[in-house]
C-alpha cells in the first residue's frame, strides 16, 4: 500500500511537470539535473558505484525519481531469487584478466526502451508509461532523457545508443530538427557530467520518414541523398559532442523492392560515395571512434544491400572502405539479423572477427517459429556462450560493446518488466562469458580443432599456407601418398564438450 501511495504521488508529480512549455521544461530539467548528476562515477570503484551521499540525495528527493520502486540493481549470485538482482553479472569481477563490465560493455537502446510503445501492425500501443504525456514535444523528449539516465544508473550500465529522431522530435525543416537535437544533446551532456555514462554509438534515423521510402544514400532522388547527408553530418557531430565511441549505419531502406525499377550498380556506387563522405567528415570532426555498418538481409526492404557480414565486408573491400590500408569501417552485428540471413550469431561474429572487422554487437535474439525481426532479449545460454567465445578470441569488443537492441513483448506493460528484461539479457551474456572463459582456458575444444588440421603442421603445410606451392609439386605428393585415409570430424565429441560447459 505504502509503495503504491509513493508511486501515485510521484506519478502525479511527473504528470504535472511534463505538459508545460519549453520554459517550464527548462526549470524542471535544471532541478532534475542537479539530482541526477550523482551516479556512476568515472573514478569510483565497485559494481554500481553510487556513493552514500548520492544515495542520500536520491532519498531526499525521492519524488524526483522516475522509478522510485526499483532499487539499484546489484549482484546477488546464482542462488538469489530476487528478479531485480544480477545472478551472473558481477561488474567488477575479473575474468581472464579483464573486469566483466569491460568484457561486456553493455548499452541500452533508447529507441526500444523509451520509444517502444508495444504497437504492432495489428494493434495499437499497449505501453502506458506513467511519464508519457502522449506528445512528441521537446518537453517530453527532455523528460525521457532524464529517465534514460536514471534507468542506466539503476542498472549500473554506462552506455546507451540512439537515433537522432528518437531522442529529439523532427522539425519541419532541417534547421528546426537540428535545433531540437541540440537542445536534447545539451541536456544529455549535463546529465552525463561527473558520470562515466557515454553513448556507445549514435546513428541517424533514415528509414521512418516518407522521404526515405526509396532509400537514403541509395534513393534515386539527389535531393534525398543530400538530405540524408545533412542528417548524418549532424548525427555524427552530436555523437562526437557527447563522447560517443562509435557511429552506426543501418541501411533499413538501402535496398530494393524490385530489380525492375532499380539501377543496382548506381545504388551501390552511391552508397559507397556516401560512406566515403562520412569517413571524410569523421576526419574533419576529429572523431576517433569506429564507423560501423550493421548488416540485415531484408525488412523493411525485400533485399537490403548489407545482407550479412560477408556481403558487407565484400562491399567495403570492393570500394576501398575497409581492409589493410583502411580501417575506417567495421561491422555492428545483430544476432536476430544473423538468423534472418540464414546464419547463426556465432557465424556472423566469427566471419567478422577473422578479418579484424568485429566492431560491436546488437545483442538480441529472434524466435525460431517466427520469420521476422522480433528483437527479443537474449536468453539462450548456449548461444551466449558461443557469442562470448568469439568476443574473447577477439580480445573484447572495445570500443564496441553489447547494445540491447531488444524490446519488451507487446504484453509486458509493467515498469519492472523493463528492468527484468535487461537484467536477464545481461545475466545471459555474463553466464556465456563465464562458460566461454572456462572452455577456452581448459582448451579441450581448441585441442580438438588443432588436431583436425595437424597434417598442415609440416614444412609442406607451412609452404602451402605461405602460398609458395604450385600444383605440379602437389601432384607429386598426391601420387606418392596415394588415397588419403578417412578420419572422424568428431562433431558429437565437440558438441559433448560444449554442452559440458553450459
Ligand atoms: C533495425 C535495427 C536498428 C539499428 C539502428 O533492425 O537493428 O535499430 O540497430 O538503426
Ligand atoms: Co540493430
Amino acid at each position: 500500500m505504502k509503495g503504491r501511495g509513493l508511486l501515485l504521488f510521484s506519478t502525479i508529480l511527473v504528470l504535472c511537470s511534463c505538459n508545460g512549455e519549453q520554459q517550464a521544461a527548462g526549470k524542471e530539467e535544471e532541478r532534475l539535473v542537479a539530482d541526477m548528476t550523482c551516479g556512476l562515477d568515472a573514478t569510483a570503484a565497485g559494481g554500481n558505484t553510487y556513493g552514500t551521499d548520492c544515495k542520500g540525495l536520491y532519498d531526499m528527493h525521492s519524488n524526483s525519481e522516475f522509478f522510485p520502486e526499483i532499487p539499484y540493481v546489484k549482484y546477488e549470485g546464482p542462488a538469489s531469487d530476487n528478479p531485480l538482482s544480477y545472478k551472473w553479472y558481477n561488474a567488477e569481477e575479473v575474468i581472464l584478466g579483464k573486469k566483466m563490465k569491460d568484457w561486456l560493455r553493455f548499452s541500452i537502446a533508447f529507441w526500444h526502451t523509451f520509444r517502444g510503445d508495444g504497437g504492432d501492425p495489428f494493434g495499437s500501443p499497449t505501453k502506458q508509461w506513467r511519464w508519457e504525456d502522449g506528445t512528441n514535444s521537446l518537453a517530453m523528449a527532455s523528460k525521457r532523457m532524464q529517465i534514460n539516465f536514471e534507468f542506466l544508473k539503476k542498472l549500473g550500465v554506462e552506455r546507451w545508443c540512439f537515433h537522432d529522431r528518437d531522442i529529439a522530435p523532427e522539425g519541419s525543416t532541417i534547421e528546426e530538427s537540428n535545433a531540437n537535437l541540440d537542445h536534447i544533446i545539451a541536456l544529455a551532456k549535463q546529465l552525463q557530467e561527473g558520470t562515466s555514462i557515454r553513448p556507445l554509438w549514435g546513428t541517424a534515423q533514415l528509414f521512418k520518414h516518407p522521404r526515405f521510402m526509396h532509400g537514403a544514400a541509395t534513393s534515386p532522388d539527389i535531393r534525398v541523398y543530400a538530405y540524408a547527408a545533412a542528417q548524418v553530418k549532424k548525427a555524427m557531430e552530436v555523437t562526437h559532442e557527447l563522447g560517443g565511441e562509435n557511429y552506426v549505419f543501418w541501411g533499413g531502406r538501402e535496398g530494393y523492392q524490385t530489380l525492375l525499377n532499380t539501377d543496382l550498380k548506381k545504388e551501390l556506387d552511391h552508397m559507397a560515395t556516401f560512406l566515403q563522405s562520412a569517413a571524410s567528415w569523421k576526419k574533419k570532426l576529429g572523431f576517433k571512434g569506429n564507423l560501423l555498418l550493421e548488416p540485415k538481409p531484408q525488412e523493411p526492404t525485400k533485399h537490403q544491400y548489407d545482407w550479412d557480414a560477408a556481403t558487407t565486408m565484400g562491399f567495403l573491400q570492393n570500394y576501398g572502405l575497409a581492409g589493410k590500408n583502411n580501417r575506417e569501417y567495421k561491422l555492428n552485428l545483430e544476432c536476430n539479423h544473423a538468423t534472418l540471413s540464414g546464419h547463426s550469431c556465432h557465424h556472423e561474429l566469427e566471419m567478422a572477427r577473422i578479418y579484424g572487422m568485429l566492431g560491436s554487437v546488437d545483442a538480441n535474439t529472434g524466435d525460431a517459429q517466427t520469420g521476422w525481426d522480433t528483437d527479443q532479449f537474449l536468453t539462450d545460454v548456449r548461444e551466449a556462450t558461443l557469442i562470448m567465445l568469439s568476443v574473447i578470441k577477439n580480445g573484447g569488443l572495445a570500443p564496441g560493446g553489447f547494445n540491447f537492441d531488444a524490446k519488451l513483448r507487446r504484453e509486458s506493460v509493467d515498469v519492472e518488466d523493463l528492468f527484468i528484461a535487461h537484467i536477464l539479457g545481461m545475466d545471459t551474456l555474463a553466464r556465456g562469458l563465464r562458460n566461454a572463459a572456462k572452455l577456452l582456458q581448459e582448451g579441450r575444444l581448441t585441442k580438438l580443432v588443432d588436431e583436425r588440421y595437424s597434417t598442415f603442421n609440416s614444412p609442406l603445410g607451412e609452404a602451402i599456407e605461405a602460398g609458395k606451392v604450385e600444383f605440379e609439386d602437389l601432384e607429386k605428393h598426391a601420387l606418392e601418398w596415394g588415397e588419403p585415409p578417412l578420419f572422424s570430424g568428431k562433431q558429437e565429441l565437440a558438441e559433448m564438450i560444449l554442452s559440458s560447459y553450459i
